[in-house]
């Protein structure tokens, strides 16, 4: 069986990493949609470094948390038959051990050279605009995908998605294309379809199963079930 998970901020919201859209995503009273746009970057690069730096320098501080560990788990049963997309730009599934993940938004741990395109592991501050590893020019930006760009992998996603027996939403609100039409996508193709998430997403309508709660909760139990049903 062909499981794809996406995941969004909500299965990292009990590792301590703010949401984008409940009551504590703003960030110094921005909306996302304030910062992580092309035109924002342009208007004020230093704003948009300092929201990336502060968050980057915030990984230091978290830890995985049982939605992660549990994932990982069941990609060490299904292997290549597990996928995890997410839209985060943490590294929390990797640091629980998920190694078949995608990373559809970007990374934090990683800067893109606007002049070589040449994507650099990057742990550090980019406010001081470092030169780029690569080339040498002081063109660095956060390599994460700001409204109007096109998503990493959207045509290994598309394959994924036709081939998924089980499609399964974790800690997202549906509010954001294209990760939001995945579910109808999905389910195109013949794929059974599930939701978890604390309350319903604005796409829940569209799965064939939703369960609602902490994804600290849930996902260990959907895990759990899955694994007893493969053992069967
Ligand atoms: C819990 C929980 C717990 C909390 N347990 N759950 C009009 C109509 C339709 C589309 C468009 C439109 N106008 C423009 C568009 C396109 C646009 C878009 O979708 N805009 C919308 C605002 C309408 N999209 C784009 O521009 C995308 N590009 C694109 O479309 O290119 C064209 C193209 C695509 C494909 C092929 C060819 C062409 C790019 C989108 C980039 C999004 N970027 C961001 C920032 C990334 C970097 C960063 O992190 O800063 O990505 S925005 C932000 O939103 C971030 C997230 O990944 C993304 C999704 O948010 P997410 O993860 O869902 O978080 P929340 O906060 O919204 O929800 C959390 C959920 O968790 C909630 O439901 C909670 O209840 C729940 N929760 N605690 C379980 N403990």
């Amino acid at each position: 069986m062909k499981v794809v998970v996406l995941t969004g901020a909500g299965i990292s919201a009990e590792s301590g990493v703010p949401t984008f859209r409940d009551a504590d995503g703003l960030w110094e009273g921005h909306r996302v949609e304030d910062v992580a746009t092309p035109e924002a970057y342009e208007l004020s690069p230093t704003t948009v470094h300092r929201f990336y730096d502060a968050r980057r320098a915030a990984l230091l501080s978290v830890d995985p948390n049982p939605a992660h560990t549990a994932l990982a788990r069941l990609e060490q049963s299904l292997g290549d038959d597990l996928l995890v997309i997410t839209q985060n730009i943490d590294d929390l599934h990797e640091r629980a051990g998920s190694e078949r993940v995608l990373h559809m938004h970007g990374e934090l741990r990683s800067a893109l050279c606007r002049a070589c395109h040449g994507r650099h592991r990057w742990d550090h501050d980019l406010v001081d605009l470092p030169p780029c590893p690569g080339c040498g020019v002081t063109e660095l930006r956060p390599d994460v995908v700001w409204f109007g760009e096109i998503p990493y992998e959207m045509d290994r996603i598309a394959v994924e998605l036709a081939r998924a027996d089980l499609f399964v939403s974790i800690g997202t609100s549906g509010a954001v294309y294209p990760a939001a039409g995945f579910v109808r996508q999905a389910m195109r193709y013949g794929a059974r379809t599930l939701e978890l998430n604390l309350e319903p997403s604005e796409g829940t309508v569209w799965f064939h199963e939703a369960r609602h709660g902490r994804a600290g909760d849930l996902v260990p139990e959907w895990v759990a079930e899955l694994l007893a049903g493969v053992s069967r």
